[in-house]
């Protein structure tokens, strides 16, 4: 029988810019997404490379004196020297430059053109060189000649070139995606490629002429014209495989899954399969779809100076501490926003207090209660039961998030069996059994506690692989290598675990404008937007400062319909007895984060001005939870 197979790509980055969060986003992404394969008993391939002709990767070397050849080697060689650095697994790195693409990209276009599916025919129409495509005048009736998404003047061009018959796959494609849910997904982009199939499909230009564009790949059947270069890259997903006749081409293109993001949905999900089914080949099996980052609520851009530089956050946090925040701060398939300040507030609540926590709690308690070797589980009851089911459960869901992409969700549970083995220690006390002579008890509860801990290493190794080899080897394990039996025999060595994740600390940005210069206003939001956001009158019951910070204080307060805790960085302006009584405005549908290990639901409002901040309150009585709107 054959052996499970599993195919991973990333787009290939274009060369005209230096790699970014977004392009380590979707490379991390495919990484993680290989591990896991691999650990479920996959035969793995993953690829990734660079994008290296077309008019845009030209201008850019003519904008800035480069001889091209020599600029594209150059940029190409920064991403293949990234990789390493975010521990990324990749198989080949492919360069549309090499001669197995373009060897490649011929056959298939002679093949096409053989068929009878290219023809020549002259062509007026408004170009857009960053996108590297023309626009119709229904996209761009918005803002006439000017580009949707760049913003800039559109280029009238009218020249002969060759086409392809895109139109004639229409209906086939359709059918295609309508028939398969899985070949196209998340749900929006799947909804949102059918929408557009409803109108009818222009036939695509694959050439330029020679005279107007010399970097590209000829084509076959006319050398006065290089291939359009959205057709050329789309290919090399299958030249890296060494189609036709290499081994590697049969085993793993029918197991295809390609990553890419929204911004090239339209050539992946509708000229990638319809070249390929004109050519006679097997569409691929799965393209999957992620949003957009942005940094601090802003569009990343060089003009912005905002570009998140992947090697500097990796060596500023940690590389597996990055590798985690992504995966786990984006939904996928939604647009996610990168701060500083959310991942210190994930590390420090999922990592450092619920993982790392568990972690040192657990090897602590091996080494004073079972003389530091791994303890036998007898005689489970029903909570080590439930709470061992949970490990299974999660196991059982994987393939599920895998086939989707949707390891942010995936992660979120891992984080809750994590949390809820912290709270099963609390419960069972292990500490007070053991004075009471329970030896077997104890033995069992750090047996089930260390079983959790070794699965969660395993389920996060492929986000994390560093510091999870780190956590298995405090059991005496080596890297994992399947989901099978991941428990380790009774009487195993353990170690005391060095802190896995320390606590980080996110530092307010200060700022550089004069005490008295109002900060700028935030870019515009809908009121629908605004309408989300639930204020409400709160009453301070109870106020304490939190240990070890000067910052925080830890309130008690009464919303009406419910009394909750929240942590305040406000410390430095009120006292605790300050507090009490007090009437507040807080955010009460605020999602609960940790700081220094407190829950805090929700967050109260207070007016800023440089050194000083003033608590806003109703100005007169209110009930607890009153609304304010
Ligand atoms: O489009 N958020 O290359 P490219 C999330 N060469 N992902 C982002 C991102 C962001 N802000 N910015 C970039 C090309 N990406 C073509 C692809 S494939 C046959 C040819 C990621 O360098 C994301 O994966 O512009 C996106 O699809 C890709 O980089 C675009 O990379």
């Amino acid at each position: 029988m054959p052996g499970k197979t599993y195919y991973v790509t990333t787009p290939i980055y274009y060369v005209n810019a230096d790699p970014h969060l977004g392009h380590a986003y979707t490379t991390i992404m495919c990484d993680i997404l290989r591990r896991y394969y691999d650990l479920l008993g996959y035969d793995t391939y993953f690829l990734t490379g660079t994008d290296e002709y077309g008019q845009n990767i030209m201008r850019v070397a003519q904008q800035s004196n480069r001889d091209v050849k020599e600029m594209v080697d150059a940029n190409s060689a920064k991403f293949r020297a990234l990789w390493p650095q975010l521990n990324i697994t990749n198989d080949d790195f492919i360069r549309t430059t090499e001669e197995r693409h373009s060897r490649v990209v011929q056959a298939i276009l002679q093949r096409t053109y053989d068929n009878g599916d290219i023809y020549m025919a002259e062509y007026g129409g408004n170009y857009c060189v960053r996108c590297e495509r023309f626009y119709t005048d229904k996209e761009t009736e918005q803002k006439p000649g000017f580009c949707p998404i760049h913003e800039t003047e559109l280029e009238h061009i009218k020249e002969k070139n060759y086409f392809f018959r895109l139109s004639k796959y229409q209906d086939w494609l359709r059918e295609r995606i309508e028939s398969d849910r899985q070949f196209l997904a998340p749900n929006q982009f799947r909804n949102e490629v059918l929408a557009l199939l409803r109108d009818p499909l222009d036939d695509l230009c694959i050439s330029r002429p020679v005279e107007r564009l010399h970097w590209g790949i000829p084509l076959p059947f006319d050398d006065k014209f290089v291939t359009y270069v959205w057709y050329d890259a789309l290919v090399n997903y299958m030249s890296a495989l060494g189609y036709p006749d290499d081994e590697k081409f049969q085993k793993y293109w029918p197991e295809t899954t390609h990553m890419i993001a929204k911004d090239i949905l339209r050539q992946h999900a509708v000229y990638w399969p319809c070249f390929l089914k004109a050519a006679e080949i097997p569409t691929f099996k799965r393209l999957r779809v992620h949003g957009w980052w942005t940094v601090e609520g802003k569009k990343m851009s060089k003009s912005l100076g905002n570009v998140i530089d992947p090697v500097e956050e990796a060596n500023k946090w940690g590389l597996d501490v990055f590798r985690y925040f992504v995966a786990r701060e984006m939904t996928f398939g939604s647009d996610g926003d990168y701060s500083a300040k959310s991942l210190v507030a994930r590390n420090n609540a999922e990592l450092a207090d619920d993982l790392g926590n568990l972690l040192s709690r657990v090897t602590a308690m091996v080494g004073k209660y079972c003389e530091g070797a791994l303890p036998a589980l007898s005689e489970p009851t029903d909570a080590d039961q439930t709470l061992l089911r949970g490990l299974n459960d999660l196991i059982d869901a994987l393939p599920g998030h895998l086939e989707n992409c949707t390891i942010h969700s995936f992660l979120a549970k891992v984080n809750q069996v994590v949390t809820l083995t912290n709270r099963y220690i609390t419960e069972q006390a292990p500490w007070a059994k053991f004075k009471a002579g329970e030896t077997d008890r104890v033995g069992t509860i750090l047996a089930v506690a260390s079983q959790m801990l070794i699965g969660a290493g395993h389920l996060l190794y492929p986000v994390m692989p560093e510091r999870m080899a780190e956590l298995l080897e405090a059991f005496g394990l080596g890297q994992p290598e399947s989901l099978e039996n991941t428990a380790p025999p009774a009487g195993n060595k353990i170690q005391p675990a060095k802190p896995l994740f320390p606590q980080l600390e996110y530092i307010e940005p200060t700022l550089e404008a004069p005490e008295s210069q109002a900060a700028p206003v935030k870019p515009e939001i809908a009121f629908e937007d605004f309408a989300k956001v639930d204020l409400r009158i709160a009453t301070v019951l109870e106020a304490e400062p939190v240990p070890k910070t000067d910052k925080l204080l830890r309130l008690t307060i009464d919303l009406g319909m419910e009394k909750r805790q929240i942590v305040a960085g406000i410390a430095q302006f009120y006292k605790a007895e300050e507090m009490i009584g007090r009437q507040i405005v807080v955010v009460a549908n605020l999602a609960p984060r940790k700081l220094r290990g407190l829950e805090s639901k929700g967050m109260l409002l207070a007016g800023r001005d440089g050194e000083t901040a003033i608590l806003l309150g109703p100005g007169g009585d209110l009930p607890a939870g009153s609304e304010v709107s």
